[in-house]
């Protein structure tokens, strides 16, 4: 089976990747993307998201003439949705995007197309909810064209790289279907390609993030309990890793991102009365941040009149996505408890929250604070060397909330140093 067009629907984290590696091995590649602000974007040759090496692919993909920019769809051998799947304020997934991409490609749809879904969705949306606004067309899911889901499970920072090598599952609406996705992943997939059934494909993805979420909501309760009981939770993580068969991860100031955060409701909301844990982890991950700016507040005494240097908004270490940032929400925190306060983030030099007073320098922001608070384990950071900080700030209060800084160095640089998840002794 051969895929000479393909036509991705979404231009985002996953869409642009997509379709420029495709791109860049052979397939002619319509990119769209309903947003026209991202596609002119593009046009200029520029990115309106940060990851590593996407710049230079999608440079590749679209001068070698077979990646194509537009706002509509267009007729094509197979069709990739990517667009968002954000849930609602009730918890509750927005299929929205997705409706309207199966929408748009109804009038496009040719007997024997392939149309992929990789938009994380609650189990069943392949089935349910795709296929029967396909099938508008006048053809049959299955029998007339294939369908299929294949979950991306990509990690941020890693795209480019982990598309490729990681292992692909494709679970198809019928086995004609599964071949099929099969086969056009094969075009740029090295790692192992896992055949299964489209439900199973999309409880694969939740059931991962889920258990994830799990886990750093585990740790997040650790460094809670480390913090009443007068431990150093890092040092009895890192001692419990040990075992051979445990494995915790880091406490932090909450999780965010559009995934890990996000994609347990979609099974709890498929099943509420028979997913208690599901929830309650993801009721003590979202409490973290309040939890930190509990030991923000603690350890400066009061906020007010207090001039704040916070460094890191983004979600997670070294990317520049800002969605569902624990980092932002303790920010308006910090603001709201009466502090000055000035963000910094290295990976957002066009950043325009309006409400978040931010610097483009580190020096700016740390100049004259009071206090210096990291809540987002940006490398450089971590590296900061704490004496040179001290001398541009006026107070001696550092905050660390995600573990990354030595105690022993920024103590010796004069600071009062408070981290997450470590209890005082005495
Ligand atoms: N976090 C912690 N402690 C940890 C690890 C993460 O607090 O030990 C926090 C991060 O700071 C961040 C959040 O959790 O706020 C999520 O970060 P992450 O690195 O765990 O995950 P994502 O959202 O960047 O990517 C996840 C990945 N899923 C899994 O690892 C199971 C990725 O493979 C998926 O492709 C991605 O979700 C997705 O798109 O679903």
């Amino acid at each position: 089976m051969k895929f000479n067009k393909v036509c991705v629907l979404g231009l985002g984290y996953i869409g642009l990747p997509i379709a420029s590696t495709l791109a860049t091995h052979g397939v002619k590649v319509t990119g769209m993307d309903s947003n026209p602000r991202i596609v002119e974007t593009l046009e200029k040759g520029e990115l309106h998201i940060y990851e590593p090496g996407l710049k230079a692919l999608v440079e590749q993909a679209v001068q070698s003439g077979d990646l194509k920019l537009s706002h509509e769809v267009e007729p094509a051998d197979a069709f990739i949705i990517a667009v968002p799947t954000p849930i609602t304020t009730d918890k509750r997934a927005d299929l929205e995007a997705v409706k309207s991409a199966a929408t748009s490609i109804v009038p496009h749809l040719k007997k024997g197309n392939l149309v992929m879904l990789e938009s994380t969705s609650p189990p069943r949306t392949t089935v349910d909810i795709v296929a029967p606004i396909l099938e508008r067309s006048g053809l049959k899911a299955g029998k007339d064209f294939l369908l299929a889901y294949t979950p991306e499970r990509v990690l941020p920072g890693q795209i480019i790289k982990e598309l490729a090598t990681n292992p692909r599952v494709i679970g198809g609406v019928d086995a004609a279907s599964t071949k099929a996705g099969k086969a056009l992943y094969k075009t740029f997939v090295t790692g192992e390609i896992i055949l299964t059934d489209a439900t199973t494909a999309e409880m694969v993805k939740l059931m991962e993030n889920t258990t994830r979420d799990i886990n750093i909501a585990i740790a997040n309760e650790f460094a809670r309990l480390a913090d009443r009981l007068g431990v150093d939770v890092w040092e009895a993580i890192s001692i419990a890793n040990r075992h051979p068969r445990i494995n915790i991860l880091r406490p932090g100031p909450g999780v965010g991102g559009h995934c890990i955060s996000v994609d347990p409701w979609f099974l709890v909301e498929a099943a509420p009365e028979i997913t208690p844990l599901i929830r309650t982890a993801r009721e003590v991950n979202d409490a973290q941040p309040e939890f930190t700016f509990k030991l923000i507040e603690r350890a400066l005494g009061t906020m007010i009149g207090k001039r704040i240097a916070v460094l890191g908004l983004s979600f997670k270490p070294n990317v520049d996505d800002l969605r569902e940032s624990p980092a932002i929400e303790i920010a308006r925190m910090i603001q709201e408890g009466g502090a000055t306060l000035i963000a910094f983030e290295p990976f957002k030099p066009d950043l325009d929250l309006e409400d978040i007073p931010h610097s483009d320098t580190l020096e700016e922001t740390l100049a004259n604070a009071d206090a210096v608070v990291l809540l987002v384990a940006h490398t450089q950071f971590c590296k900061l060397d704490p004496q040179q900080v001290g001398r541009v700030m006026s107070g001696r209060i550092a905050i660390d909330t995600v573990g990354g800084w030595d105690p022993v160095r920024w103590s010796e640089a004069g600071f009062q140093l408070t981290r997450l998840g470590v209890g005082k002794t005495n």
